[in-house]
């Protein structure tokens, strides 16, 4: 299953995959969107994006080399939950081998399935424009717009740069104790050093569903929300989070590529580099 193709690589890179810290795992999955589909082509553009990119980070003076192995894309049946099942098995393997997961979505419903390979005490720091805290979307328990509400039977979780959601979302976040740190707050610069210090020390995972972004730096989403996060205030908490707890494994999800615009891959592509590089120069300080 995870045989590896040169000319699916990230970065263009052939790298070892005993050697390799990091795993890319590419999810096509774009089953239960809700709104314009085409997410299952996402993976495939953030890979080619990242052959125009270079890998060195000045300001962190980093350069992501030999670390990032690529797995070959995954093969989804039709069925939500069956998909589920393959991404906890496959994730839970990566884990075995002492990886470090980076999922390439697809809909954001695979973080969902990630999480269910990783210990309880994982907390999982989610990006994005929506709550997606519902019940049930058409008639289904298992859709990307209840993927916080499903994580957070199991695990804890954060939402930063939420701007999307209706009053009962908003009633069943604080019932459930989920902490939210919505675009406003986000804008005013607040919460960041509230957050880092109550995750301190402990194991997270993050994901970053591209429609947290301002849709002027990310329009190749299913579900834009106007008003989103700036590229620099994305890195801030992610610098800020991964300074001060161990990252278990991350994922990019909902990038869905537009004709003739290839920004959001780009943009998703950088922060596969930029998280990697972040988090290799931040168990070196
Ligand atoms: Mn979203």
């Amino acid at each position: 299953m995870l045989l590896h193709e040169v000319n699916d690589s990230f970065l263009e890179e052939v790298v070892d995959f005993k050697k390799a810290r990091y795993v890319i795992l590419p999810v096509p999955m774009d089953i239960t969107t809700t709104y314009l589909k085409g997410t299952k082509f996402g993976p495939r553009s953030i890979i080619e994006a990242s052959r125009s990119l270079e890998n060195y980070n000045f300001e962190l003076d980093y350069e992501v080399k030999d670390i990032v192995f690529t797995a070959n894309e995954l093969e989804l049946p039709p069925e939500p939950n069956e998909c589920m099942g393959i991404i906890h098995q496959t994730v839970s393997d990566l884990l075995m081998d002492d990886k470090i997961p980076i999922l390439l979505g697809g809909e954001h419903t695979i973080t969902y399935g990630a999480s269910l390979a990783f210990d309880r005490d994982v907390v999982f720091v989610i990006f994005d424009a929506h709550a997606d805290m519902k019940r049930h979307v058409k008639g289904s328990e298992l859709n990307h717009a209840s993927n916080s509400r499903l994580i957070n039977k199991r695990n804890p979780v954060v939402l930063i740069g939420v701007r999307s959601l209706s009053l009962e979302d908003k009633k069943d976040l604080e019932d459930a104790g989920l902490r939210c740190i919505y675009q406003d707050i986000v804008d005013k610069d607040g919460s960041l050093s509230e957050l880092v210090s109550s995750i301190r020390g402990k194991k997270v995972y993050l994901s970053i569903d591209m429609d947290v972004f301002d849709p002027s730096i990310a329009p190749g989403v299913g579900t834009p929300q106007p008003g989103g996060m700036t590229y620099h205030q994305v890195l801030r908490y992610i610098r800020e989070i991964l300074s001060s707890s161990k990252l278990a494994g991350f994922d990019i999800s909902e990038t869905r590529p537009i004709a003739d615009n290839n920004t959001t891959e780009i943009l998703a592509s950088k922060l596969v580099i930029d998280i990697v590089s972040l988090n290799e120069m931040s168990h070196k300080i």
